[in-house]
């Protein structure tokens, strides 16, 4: 079957107002771009002339500035899922103008296919490669373009050049059945594959195909400073301590790691830290920094959702492709994530707080309690369910203004349950084995700033000391009200709330 070749915006005129859309693409890797730059140019028009025009918008998680940034300023959403980035997209959800969803990542995919999101009106789907029979090669994500497909009547592909076809092979899609038909999923190290390198449609299904060549618009991290540089040394140490002390296996585990400017130092320490052997990481994303110890011999394989990767560095991964093609799997972020498969593998997972309390409860997303920074992305799907799980943060924020650890976190994403591993500049608490009040001593001590650990101290005693979780509830968020009224929470005063 030949396709007809459209222009983007052809492409958007088929999507109406009120239109659920699916985007290939993760963390902003491999999302389609070309048409919902156009989609905000019709929605700008249709505003113009008076006329409603809102779309919901389902992706693997976050986009760039051509879908969230554009899309948002066109005021072109009115809900989406799940985890963004987009400081534009930022500003709308918190003045409320869009509905979002922060789903685990792991968990998207199959709530569209049990149908709690309504239809998937059409998926535009970005590939390196199309063939007439309906293969569908993805560029640098999984994300859930394999349910988008599946689930979607309608598909447009965008066919970008600025992605080699060398990508071709890369890919293990594998979509499970949905209860009471699910099978365990067969990964039993990150190197195994289980599926097939495209996506298969029925070819009917594919509408058009949209020729691009435009970049993927992944940012590049600010360079490593002295906090990040020691957060990430201290997590090297930390993991060589559990090895010698017989915790990890020699071989040593994967590795999972977040996005953004720590996750990346974290994995520079790591591939730095000679005397810890050479690993593997079973991950959500790849940043630069893992393609380097890649290279290096410090990472054996990466199985990942994306390569979330400087446009200079994914193209040193085309030029390498022979060295890299047996060194790299990319999976669909259900697969990725996978908790069944977390569990099996015995991950180490290391994500980023916003804040954490004195129990060990950890908030990822919210400033403040009310205020969303991106999501919960795959922070929650390897938490629980990992080997030992990692939360690093710096124990300030603006200039000490705000102590990361504070007596209630004011929202809350990962438990205290769920939660081992608490790692600042600061230090190194290890909650494991131990009970609530064991935690807040070892979390006060380790990982708060000098300029909080009497202040901890001090709302420790107000609490009375003895419940199995002690708390002065009416000032348990007390910190963050001295934040709001003075912008400073070192100026707490506890005999207030006694
Ligand atoms: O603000 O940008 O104005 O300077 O938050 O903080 O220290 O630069 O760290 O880039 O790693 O982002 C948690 C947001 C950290 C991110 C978060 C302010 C701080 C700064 C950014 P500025 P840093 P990072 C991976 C898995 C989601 C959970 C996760 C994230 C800005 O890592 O979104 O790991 N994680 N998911 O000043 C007020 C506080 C603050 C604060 C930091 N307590 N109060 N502002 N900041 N702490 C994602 C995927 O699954 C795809």
């Amino acid at each position: 079957m030949s396709f007809r070749i459209i222009s983007a915006a052809e492409a958007a005129s088929l999507v109406k107002h009120g239109h659920n859309i699916g985007l290939s693409g993760f963390t902003p890797a491999g999302t389609a771009k070309a048409v919902t730059a156009e989609i905000a140019k019709i929605a700008e028009a249709e505003h113009t002339k008076g006329n409603p025009y809102q779309i919901s918008i389902f992706t693997g998680a976050s986009t760039g500035d051509s879908c969230d940034g554009v899309l948002a300023r066109a005021k072109a959403i009115r809900y989406r899922a799940p985890y963004t980035t987009n400081p534009d997209f930022r500003k709308a959800v918190n003045s409320g103008e869009i509905a979002y969803n922060d789903i685990h990542l792991s968990q998207m995919a199959q709530e569209l296919r049990y149908g709690f999101l309504g239809k998937v009106d059409l998926a535009v789907i970005e590939a390196c490669e199309v063939t007439a029979d309906g293969k569908i090669y993805l560029t640098a994500a999984g994300g859930i373009a394999p349910t988008l497909c599946h689930l979607a009547d309608r598909i447009i592909i965008e066919l970008n050049s600025a992605h080699s076809n060398r990508m071709m092979g890369l890919h293990d899609v594998y979509e499970p059945l949905d209860p009471p038909y699910r099978r365990e999923i067969p990964i039993y190290k990150p190197s195994d594959r289980i599926g097939l390198p495209y996506i298969k449609v029925d070819p009917r299904k594919i509408i058009g195909i949209v020729e691009t060549n435009w970049p993927d618009e992944a940012r590049d991290f600010a360079s490593s400073d002295p906090v990040t540089d020691q957060i990430g040394q201290n997590v090297a140490d930390f993991l060589l301590g559990d090895m010698r002390a017989g915790r990890i296996p020699s071989t040593f585990l994967p590795l999972q790691s977040g996005v953004g400017n720590i996750a990346n130092a974290v994995l520079g320490a790591l591939g730095r830290e000679k005397a810890i052997p050479a690993f593997e990481m079973y991950t959500e994303v790849i940043q630069n920094s893992v393609i380097d110890l890649i290279r290096a011999g410090r990472v054996k394989f990466g199985s990942t959702c994306s390569l979330t990767v400087t446009n200079d560095c994914l193209q040193g991964i085309y030029d390498d492709m022979d060295f890299f093609r047996d060194k790299l799997v990319l999976r669909p972020s259900e697969i990725s994530n996978n908790p069944e498969v977390v569990r099996r593998l015995g991950v180490i997972s290391m994500n980023t707080a916003i804040e954490v309390d004195l129990y060990g409860n950890v908030n990822s997303t919210h400033i403040s309690g009310t205020k969303m920074m991106n999501g919960i992305g795959g922070s929650g799907d390897f938490t629980r369910n990992a080997y030992t799980s990692i939360f690093t943060c710096p124990s300030i924020a603006k200039n000490g203004a705000i102590s990361a650890i504070v007596p209630m976190v004011s929202h809350e994403d990962h438990s205290e349950h769920s939660v081992k591993i608490i790692i600042t500049e600061q230090g190194v608490a290890d909650l494991r084995g131990k009970s609530p009040k064991e935690r807040a001593a070892a979390i006060i001590e380790n990982c708060a700033h000098p300029d909080y650990k009497q202040i901890l101290w001090d709302y420790m005693k107000i609490s009375g000391g003895k419940a199995q979780t002690p708390h002065a509830i009416q000032a348990a968020l007390g910190m963050h009200a001295e934040l709001g009224r003075s912008g400073d929470m070192r100026n707490i005063d506890w005999s207030a709330f006694k």
